[in-house]
């Protein structure tokens, strides 16, 4: 997929959720969450969720996709804007899709963070103010640089790995390049080639950094989920997945910065 190219139910569901919500207030700030099959946390997340962050007002956005659960409901009820899309597609395409639907409602910067209730909403004003001030485009939250709960030692030692692989890629350091906790100017969301429909993290890392954006990692801490367990599969097919996008995507920003320079 081109850049910032939407599918034709994208376009739909864009045009409807504009329609729907064209009488709530816009805010600079948009959170913007991906939820799937996700009822019994991702109302307690969107509600604990600040209504402001470095002094910007928020909106928080759920792209809820096929989920079997009330899911919708549940983020609806706790106030954020709910866009339903109906058919279950990954995490990658609902954030593409958020980002959209943010940068549709005018917002000049959004962050990311996961239904399961991993990230704390206290960590926010940390993960946003490089953004703020200036020092960087895009700002990822670091579990290594402040915490996590995680007994996994095969997930920990798959973010060390990984980590060590893409900050050789990308010629720069990069401790955590799974976090769901981040921030970003919205114009990034659009600038960058964003096609990975559920392993989305490395992606949107990768293709930023090579993009010529300012990248910052900041400290936070990760929780276990609060209910349910992980949509991305076990540990070797999440490792294999991810590895795969790392490379894929390193490859292909390669190949556009080749061609950019040719043309
Ligand atoms: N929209 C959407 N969200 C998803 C999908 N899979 C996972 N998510 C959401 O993405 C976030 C991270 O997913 P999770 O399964 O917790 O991955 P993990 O934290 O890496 O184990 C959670 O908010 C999930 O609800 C999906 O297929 N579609
Ligand atoms: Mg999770």
């Amino acid at each position: 997929m081109a850049l910032a190219e939407l599918s034709p139910l994208d376009l739909r569901l864009a045009d409807e959720f504009d329609r729907a919500y064209a009488d709530r207030p816009f805010a600079p700030l948009a959170i913007v969450i991906a939820a799937y099959n996700e009822e019994h946390s991702v109302g307690h997340v969107v509600t604990a969720l600040p209504a402001e962050v470095c002094g910007l007002a928020t909106q928080v956005i759920v792209v809820n996709d096929g989920s079997s659960d009330a899911t919708a409901d549940a983020a609806g009820r706790a106030g954020a804007l709910v866009c339903d899309a109906g058919v279950n597609r990954g995490q990658g395409a609902a954030l593409r899709l958020g980002y959209h639907l943010a940068r549709q409602r005018g917002a000049k910067y959004i962050m990311t963070t996961d239904a399961d209730g991993q990230y704390l909403p206290e960590d926010m004003e940390r993960v946003m103010a490089p953004l703020v001030s200036g020092e960087a485009d895009f700002v990822s939250g670091s579990r290594r640089l402040g915490s996590t709960t995680s007994k996994d030692a095969v997930r920990n030692l798959g973010v060390v790995v990984f980590a060590a692989l893409i900050s050789l890629l990308v010629r720069q350091r990069v401790t955590d390049p799974s976090c769901g906790l981040r921030a970003m100017k919205a114009e990034v969301t659009g600038n960058v080639v964003l096609d990975q429909p559920q392993y989305q993290a490395s992606e949107l890392l990768i293709s930023t950094a090579m993009g010529g954006y300012k990248l910052k990692e900041v400290p936070i801490a990760m929780k276990a989920r609060r209910s349910g367990k992980t949509k991305k599969g076990g540990n070797l097919l999440y490792g294999w997945r991810f590895g795969s996008v790392v490379v894929g995507t390193w490859a292909r920003e390669r190949r556009r910065s080749t061609n950019t320079k040719r043309s």
